[in-house]
């Protein structure tokens, strides 16, 4: 475990101020010195993507990341003196970052996939009608976006190369990557959330291929940066993927997943289009080991909109007595069927990358244990006492400290008006860390997958769990997904929002597409002698008529867990309904919860709600995927109707 250290003094120092850094003469690329690091450490191919880019960008040096926890502390004292993080006190070796409140989520407007023709990467709408399903651009655009912002982007800076891995590095699973960056906060990120630095450059020798992603913060056309602790360029972001070539392209921002290219660019947005190539799935998806009292383990996958509650059902502290859970990931699964037709899930990342309000003690102690040591949090609130503080934790801290909220301007409960940490204020913490991190979380095969989850914040009509018929239909249920929006990304004020499967941001193919793929998962895991795991759908936040949860949430999840393990197990514990299968009456244990729960609201499957959700589905498809929906899926949207209107 990394402990605080003192800067070591041995390495080259690590600041962007223009002293002249002399190195030897070998000691460089493109005429740029190396100043961390050696040029003969670089594959022939790294040191190409290396030197065209250094003459792109142009930065004043390069700095080749080892990994080691020493240089993390030297990034580390570097931000603090630039004022980009301030130490928390009250903890061991943990950080608060502050960005440019112009800066503070994924920017899904400017997110875009670069194919030769347009329908490879989203499906042609109907027209007259604008497509969410993703943004495509040529590759004559692609290159005029590059040259609009990269030239001369990284001067004054130090360009920083990670050789990082998406998955442990031994696995069969795993794919490789080198980051290109010149924020230091980006490579102390990384660090945390993938596993990179030598070890991996190790492994990249000549003819190894890697995916490309180059990084800038960038610099405003106007040359003047609006928080010298935070440079970015809101006006000028732009996030592209170029799946042909397994290129990633970043500028503008320095925020999570616009930053950290392993995460959602590479292990969702590329991982999805190297997936549909080599037979797999890439999704954004928690893996969770559940062991039940009897002792028998199984693992589930989960698929839910961006804050809608992964983190918290990776980490579930059952309320069910005898109940063990452990983590095996919390955002992204990639999941491969093994020579047996088993499904089995490795999580592609290192670290955690939470949101942090509404994670309090109560409703997430797993997640609350973990940030005390070796994290770094962005855009939360701060107290006087050396802490954190952020909406959910006004039991966690003590009264009498006082709170400056993440704009740094004193803040007062029950009386600020505004939020005390940013909505999609964030920790960023090693995952190794955690108590109930499960023993085979590294496993180089992969966790083997008994059942698939989907899910969303639906307040209305949404039974808690519900079972699919059959693969076709829960692939159908996937691609019907709907939620009400988050702080996740830019989007304003609460609507309910298609996002299926939970990767409308991040697919890096035709949707349309996408959805066959999923289909042929069946004959696939089939024709190796397996079976593809049943699919549920969950809602945790269906809400009474006083606007209150029906259902308690959290801890208490493992209950829905409980039933949807008897399912797996073929247990005759359910009710068929037009839907779906949902729990027979009296088959969920409701044994022991704090307060009773309406089992009938729950439950109900009112007519007329999903008469509607079945006339949005189809005009969703009739819109964005008039030309590229399977027919099979079309086919589940006929039978679920024609089921409703007999009810
Ligand atoms: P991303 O990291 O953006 O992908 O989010 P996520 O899907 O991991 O969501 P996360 O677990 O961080 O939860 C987001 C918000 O949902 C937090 O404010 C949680 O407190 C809340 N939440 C999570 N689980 C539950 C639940 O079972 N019930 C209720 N009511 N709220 C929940
Ligand atoms: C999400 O939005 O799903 C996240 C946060 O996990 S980010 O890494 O910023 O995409
Ligand atoms: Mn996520």
């Amino acid at each position: 475990m990394p402990q605080v250290s003192e800067p070591n003094t041995k390495l080259h120092p690590i600041n962007d101020c223009p002293t002249k850094l002399r190195s030897s003469d070998s000691n460089q690329i493109g005429g740029t010195p190396v100043v961390h690091g050696n040029v003969t450490q670089l594959s022939a191919k790294i040191r190409a993507y290396v030197e065209e880019s250094v003459a792109l960008c142009q930065p004043d040096r390069i700095h080749i990341v080892d990994g080691s926890h020493e240089e993390s502390d030297i990034l580390l004292h570097t931000l603090e003196t630039r004022g980009t993080i301030k130490p928390v006190t009250h903890f061991e070796h943990c950080w608060i970052a502050h960005t440019d409140p112009a800066d503070v989520a994924r920017v899904e407007s400017r997110t875009f996939i670069c194919t030769e023709r347009r329908e490879q990467a989203i499906p042609t709408p109907r027209e007259g009608v604008r497509g969410t399903l993703g943004n495509w651009i040529s590759p004559a655009d692609y290159e005029a976006a590059i040259k609009a912002r990269f030239p001369g982007c990284m001067k004054g800076r130090t360009m920083y190369v990670i050789p990082y891995s998406m998955g442990p590095i031994k696995s069969p699973l795993s794919k490789f990557g080198i980051e290109l960056t010149d924020s230091a906060y980006v490579v102390c990120s990384m660090h945390i959330m993938t596993r990179m630095g030598l070890n991996v450059l190790e492994k990249l020798t000549d003819n190894s291929d890697f995916i490309k992603g180059l990084h800038s913060v960038g610099t405003p056309a106007s040359g003047k940066i609006a928080m010298a602790f935070w440079p970015c360029d809101p006006e000028r972001t732009i996030i592209l993927h170029k799946p042909a070539t397994n290129e990633i392209v970043s500028y503008g921002s320095g925020y999570g997943g616009n930053s950290l290219l392993g995460k959602k660019c590479f292990a969702l947005r590329i991982g999805s289009t190297i997936a549909q190539r080599e037979g797999w799935l890439a999704e954004h998806m928690l893996i969770l080991g559940i062991t039940n009292p009897k002792g028998v383990k199984k693992y589930i996958a989960a698929a839910f909109p961006s804050a809608c509650g992964k983190t918290n059902l990776a980490m579930l502290n059952p309320t069910l007595p005898g109940y063990k859970m452990e983590c095996v990931g919390d955002d992204i699964a990639w999941m491969k069927l093994d020579s047996k037709g088993q499904l089995r899930a490795i999580n592609p990342e290192n670290g955690f990358f939470g949101v942090a309000p509404g994670t309090s003690s109560e409703t997430n102690p797993n997640a609350m244990n973990i940030v005390h040591k070796n994290t770094i949090f962005t855009n939360v609130a701060s107290t006087s006492d050396g802490g954190v503080f952020w909406e959910g934790m006004e039991h966690d801290i003590s009264p009498d400290v006082e709170i400056t909220d993440w704009m740094g301007k004193p803040w007062k409960m029950g009386v600020s008006k505004t939020p005390a940490a940013h909505p999609n204020s964030r920790f960023c913490v090693p995952a190794r860390q955690s108590a109930i991190i499960d023993p085979a979380w590294e496993d180089n095969d992969g966790v083997p997958i008994s059942a698939i989850i989907f899910g969303g914040r639906r307040p209305d009509g949404v039974p808690l769990v519900y079972e699919a018929n059959s693969w076709a239909h829960g692939v159908f249920i996937g691609s019907a997904m709907r939620s009400e929006t988050t702080a996740a990304a830019e989007h304003k004020g609460k609507q309910i929002m298609h996002d299926p499967f939970a990767m409308r941001p991040f697919f890096g193919y035709n949707f349309g597409h996408y959805m066959k793929h999923w289909l042929t998962m069946e004959e696939r895991a089939a024709k190796l002698g397996g079976h593809m795991p049943k699919i549920f759908h969950i809602n945790w936040f269906r809400k009474g008529d006083n606007g209150e949860y029906l259902w308690p949430g959290f801890g208490e999840n493992c209950r829905v867990l409980e039933w949807i393990l008897q399912r797996v197990d073929g247990q005759d514990c359910y009710e068929q309904t037009p839907i779906g299968r949902i729990p027979a009456p009296g088959a969920l244990n409701y044994e022991g919860l704090h307060a009773p729960v309406n089992e009938k609201k729950l439950f109900s499957i009112p007519k007329d709600f999903w008469l509607l959700e079945v006339e949005d589905i189809r005009q969703y498809y009739a819109d964005q995927v008039p030309h590229d929906l399977p027919p099979e899926i079309a086919k589940e949207l006929d039978d679920l109707q024609r089921r409703i209107e007999q009810m």
